[in-house]
């Protein structure tokens, strides 16, 4: 055993010997960069704890060691217990031109005026660390810092929402969260506990239509359109009230991804919408949004057939046309994630003059929730004072004290009214919110509306309003979901609803799971009536045709035609689309005269699900080696299951043989130059659906 060793000041490690001298500490430069504790103390050392002897037992008075284990110890705070994935950026917003006709919001009011946002987007189920694609919704999360205080508009990619009733939330999450014996699935509404919730609860039907569609798998945060959901009130400076509801409108377009790419994207990159958002901005192509309104008047909203206070019903936009009335900009990714995007914390309370809310019963109970949450999750009622949170306007009031204080208020007053500094700060009646009078009767009751009844009419609307193709990835998402489901009875109550909303839903699902005459029969509140069908509900059928904001996959081998390179790289700059290279290997390939390429990626780190559009510029030989292997013929072959445009050199045969790639008018040679512009012509229509029906069925 070697002998105990005993502290020594004299032998100094040489990391110490770089120590500077006592007598130079208050002087140096280096003083001013030196690592400190936490309370300013320089610190010698960062390699190694104080131990008695350099094998003996570390010291309890190393105070150094203990704060760095402190701190690190509680460096998670709770999660959000939903929407605990997020992913935020920095910007700001502006009005077209002044909407003082229909609202006093000062940011509201000047097209000059640019109100600084923080924006947050998130998937609702999975835990902070889970992948960025799972079906699921997205929250689509903005805080404006006006002039007049923070607004919050906290809203979510989908329209409607599951249930009616805040009452019913703590259930709803729940079910869809991971199962509480067993903690799994992860991220996944794939299993009995949802489905067995929401097939006793009718008024989700309309809801589950949406997230069973290519909604709940967007291709991008920069291309996912956004809702406040509820009907809320604006207020205008002689206190005229309108109802409104409020829509982001992506000005990429919305864009979705298939089922299948998810499954693999999640595996290939999790991050991948976050990396994308994050990109994009670093890249200066500034993810936009336009701001549309629907506003309507009491009147209008009687005439509808069903109650705007229900969250679970839309107002089509062929009834109540959108007013677009400014634009939202995302230029600046934050400094520090923890800082800004998991401390930030967004009130649906949180409002401005000129805008209030509903008595929509699922807002009034949201209005209580995110207030709560935010004590346990950000530790105390000072929050508002995280720098994130924080107004960007003047705040002061007499509230005091608290955990988390961070304010050192000053005097000796700390009530109002008081006679001290002349009474300051005071009410203001005149600009001050105040809530637009409203007449309130009614007995004290828990009872659900009746006008809340119709549970299928929208969710048949919504089927209704969809292209084939999108009917047909419903149906698919319904039976893959519901296979997942364990209670044969689960899955039978399901498609008693399906036959409610849509004989041919019903019947493709049952098909695809095997179950057919099978449903259980359900008798609705009130039986679903025909509604005229919405078009802009459907993303096909308003898709840009566009390779903006895209990203082309060019795959190289050795003895590729360079000059076809860079063919595709300024007709992809032409079209503000992103272009990454891909060889067999990340050090790059050498082209026909021998020049080397750098590769952005390997095949295997970046398989073809993370693309738009790919161009394989292969040479014989290349293609031939490529062919003879699982990796690259797999990346051939899911681009062209994924319905996606292909560009390729005659040479690169082979392994389009190899991948089962069939000749269709979305495979196109480019044999020089000039067919670049075909090609890129082509693949602005983002994904060739007529080849879907020859390689899948619903399933
Ligand atoms: Fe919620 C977070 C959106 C209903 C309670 N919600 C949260 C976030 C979004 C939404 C985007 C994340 C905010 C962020 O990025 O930090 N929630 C919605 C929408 C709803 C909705 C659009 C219906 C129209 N939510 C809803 C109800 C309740 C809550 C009915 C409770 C009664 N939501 C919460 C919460 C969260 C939250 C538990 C978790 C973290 C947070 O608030 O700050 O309080």
């Amino acid at each position: 055993m070697p002998a105990r060793q005993t502290p020594s000041s004299k032998k100094s490690s040489p990391r110490n010997a770089a120590r500077l001298p006592a007598e130079t500490h208050q002087t140096t430069e280096d003083l001013k960069q030196a690592l400190t504790t936490n309370h300013g103390v320089p610190i010698s050392d960062n390699q190694n704890s104080l131990k008695a002897g350099v094998r003996g037992p570390t010291l309890i008075e190393d105070f150094v060691l203990r704060e760095k284990i402190t701190h690190f110890d509680h460096e998670r705070i709770p999660e959000r217990i939903v929407h605990a994935r997020g992913s935020g950026a920095h910007g700001y917003f502006q009005v077209y031109e002044s909407l003082a006709d229909i609202t006093k919001a000062a940011f509201l009011q000047d097209p000059k005026v640019k109100t600084e946002v923080f924006v947050r987007f998130s998937t609702v189920a999975g835990g902070a660390g889970s992948g960025d694609m799972p079906r699921d919704v997205r929250g689509f999360a903005t805080k404006f810092y006006t002039s007049e205080g923070n607004y919050d508009l906290v809203g979510n990619n989908i329209p409607v929402f599951f249930i009616q009733d805040a009452m019913k939330f703590p259930d709803l999450v729940h079910s869809v969260k991971m199962e509480p014996d067993r903690g799994f699935p992860q991220a996944a509404s794939a299993h009995d506990n949802f489905w067995d919730f929401v097939s006793l609860s009718p008024e989700t039907m309309h809801m589950l239509m949406w997230t069973m569609s290519d909604r709940a798998i967007p291709r991008s945060l920069r291309m996912i359109e956004g809702f406040g959901v509820h009907t809320f009130r604006l207020v205008n400076a002689e206190g005229e009230s309108r109802f409104v509801k409020f829509h982001w409108r992506p000005k990429l377009g919305a864009a979705s991804v298939l089922w299948d790419e998810a499954v693999k994207i999640n595996g290939a990159d999790p991050d991948f919408h976050r990396r994308d958002l994050w990109d994009s901005i670093q890249n200066g192509d500034f993810p936009e949004w336009e701001l549309g309104l629907q506003v309507f008047d009491e009147k209008q909203a009687a005439s509808l057939d069903f109650d705007v206070l229900d969250a679970t019903k839309l107002i089509p936009e062929e009834i109540i046309p959108l007013r677009m009335v400014g634009k939202l900009v995302l230029n600046r990714n934050v400094d520090n994630f923890f800082a800004e995007t998991e401390q930030v914390a967004f009130l649906p309370s949180n409002i401005v003059p000129g805008i209030e809310f509903s008595n929509d019963p699922l807002l009034q109970g949201r209005l209580f929730s995110y207030q709560d949450t935010q004590l346990s999750r950000l530790g105390g009622p000072n929050f508002h004072q995280i720098p994130v949170n924080a107004p960007r306007c003047p705040m002061h009031n007499f509230q005091r004290d608290g955990l988390r204080q961070m304010q050192v208020p000053k005097g000796r007053v700390n009530y109002e009214p008081n006679s001290f500094d002349g009474n300051k700060p005071r009410e203001c009646p005149m600009h001050g919110f105040a809530s637009v009078p409203e007449v309130m009767e009614g007995e004290k009751i828990r009872k659900r509306s009746e006008t809340f009844a119709d549970h299928y009419s929208q969710a048949r609307l919504f089927f209704r309003s969809m292209t084939e193709t999108e009917q047909q990835h419903i149906i698919s998402a319904f039976a893959f979901e519901l296979a997942k489901v364990e209670t044969k009875a689960i899955r039978l109550r399901m498609l008693g609803h399906l036959t409610i909303i849509d004989e041919d839903l019903h019947a493709g699902v049952a098909e695809a799971l095997g179950m057919q005459e099978e449903a259980e029969s359900i008798t609705p509140a009130l039986p679903p009536r025909d509604l005229a069908p919405s078009p802009s509900l459907s993303l096909i059928q308003k898709a840009p045709v566009t390779l903006q904001g895209r990203k082309i996959g060019v795959l190289i081998t050795d003895g590729f035609d360079a000059k076809l390179l860079a063919a595709v790289q300024k007709a992809a700059k032409k079209e503000k689309a992103s272009l990454m290279i891909v060889a067999p290997k990340v050090g790059g390939a050498t082209d026909a005269e021998g020049q080397l390429q750098e590769a952005d990626a390997p095949i295997s780190g970046a398989p073809s699900v993370i693309f738009d559009t790919v161009v394989i510029l292969a040479s014989e030989a290349g293609a031939q080696d490529l062919a003879a292997q699982a990796g690259p013929v797999d990346w051939v072959a899911n681009a062209f299951a994924h319905l996606k445009f292909i560009g390729h050199t005659p040479e690169t045969q082979p392994l389009l043989d190899k991948a089962g790639v069939q000749a269709d008018e979305g495979v196109l040679p480019i044999v020089q130059e000039k067919a670049v512009a075909k090609y890129i012509f082509a693949a602005r229509n983002g994904r060739l659906w007529s080849r879907e029906p020859t390689l899948r069925r619903p399933g």
